[in-house]
């Protein structure tokens, strides 16, 4: 492999590279986005860049703004660089801004596998898994589960078949990184040349996991004792690194909330059985809800779809739908100020046109 492509480079990135026709800009990685600059993986190391005042004015929406994992072109000065374009993105995984509800937030750009984190302790929660996984597959990217901290459970089987029962083609791994238990597993499919990330709630052992596939305590990691007072993030930053054995993995600060950005198949990849009986329903545009004749719902009664499986798919199906509704409202009053602007403006050209 090419230095690019140990980076995770590909044909699709390539393309969309060789497309700009910019012979004076090289390609790179975000490797890390600080408030003023990014860190960036280029084929010759690594390098501090900025965004051109171009791509920062003719950015609409931030989410498209360079972000953790994305291929940037790039013009190089020395040390410095200056991302001109962010390259068509293969995956995205995003969720709702905490702060402003109808943002989009990227997690992370261009990532083959996403690992959702739970703790085998503490913080066991499968109807987040869920939400979680439906995310991910909206992203393009594929989904796996970690149950760490598996030193600190007694029935870690039992959790383990709890998960199986809810999503039975998702690969699972359990493990210890402070026991060094089951790592081994994990690195089996860590691939060279492919990227990972890790989500979950903060203190669930995300960071430890990284350090332990280094072998080196790279990233800060919560002390136990600060590890139990809540609030407390030990990572507050995104960032890629490389894995010994050649896997690229992006760490991530933890996330209490996450709530479902848009929807691209992620709903029907999830709850894939559902599908199954829909073809059954009476009606075509069934909502599985309060239609008669509705065939999952008379699943559900015969105990052949797992109830709680259900009742999370409606939240998520009804938090979709609200969020939808909150974004055509945002719209329509933008619409309106951007009518409002341009009346003025024409009533002002239009005056200054009669006075003279
Ligand atoms: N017993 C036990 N403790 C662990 C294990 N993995 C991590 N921890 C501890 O859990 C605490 C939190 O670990 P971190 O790796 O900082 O957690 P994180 O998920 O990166 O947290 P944020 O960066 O805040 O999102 C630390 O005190 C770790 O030592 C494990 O396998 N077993
Ligand atoms: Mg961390
Ligand atoms: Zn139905």
């Amino acid at each position: 492999m090419n230095k690019l492509d140990l980076l995770g480079y590909n044909s699709f990135y390539e393309k969309s590279f060789k497309e700009l026709k910019r012979e004076d800009l090289i390609p790179g990685r975000i490797a890390v986005e600080n408030k003023n600059n990014y860190e960036v993986f280029t084929e010759t190391g690594e390098v501090i860049a900025e965004i051109s005042g171009n791509l920062l004015f003719n950015t609409e929406v931030k989410a498209e703004l360079p972000k953790v994992g994305d291929w940037v072109a790039l013009a190089l000065f020395d040390e410095l660089g200056i991302i001109h374009h962010v390259l068509k993105r293969q995956v995205k995984l995003s969720r709702k801004n905490v702060d402003n509800k109808t943002e989009e937030q990227v997690i992370a750009a261009n990532v083959d596998v996403v690992f959702v984190m739970q703790s085998a302790n503490d913080n066991f929660n499968l109807n987040r898994m869920e939400r979680q996984v439906t995310a991910i597959y909206n992203s393009g990217a594929m989904p796996a589960i970690i149950l760490s901290k598996t030193d600190l459970c007694d029935d870690v089987e039992n959790l383990v078949s709890e998960i199986k029962v809810r999503f039975s083609e998702i690969q699972i791994f359990p493990l210890s990184s402070i026991k060094n238990n089951g790592l081994e597993e994990l690195e089996k499919n860590i691939l060279q040349g492919k990227t990972y990330t890790i989500i979950g709630s903060s203190g669930v052992g995300k960071s430890t996991l990284i350090n332990s596939l280094i072998g080196e305590d790279v990233l800060k990691t919560l002390e136990i004792r600060e590890a139990d007072s809540r609030g407390r993030h030990a990572t507050t930053r995104r960032q890629m690194l490389v894995l010994p054995n050649g896997g690229i993995i992006i760490d991530t600060p933890g996330m209490r909330e996450f709530g479902l950005w848009e929807d691209v198949n992620g709903i029907s990849k999830t709850y894939f059985e559902f599908e199954e009986y829909a073809h059954s329903c009476r009606y075509d545009d069934c909502s599985h809800t309060v239609e008669t004749g509705c065939a999952v719902k008379k699943a559900i009664d015969d105990g052949e779809i797992d109830h709680e499986r259900y009742e999370n798919y409606l939240k998520l199906r009804k938090e979709l739908n609200f969020l939808e509704t909150k974004i055509d409202v945002r719209k329509a009053i933008e619409e309106k100020k951007k009518w409002i602007t341009i009346q003025k403006d024409y009533r002002r050209i239009m005056n200054k046109g009669k006075k003279k």
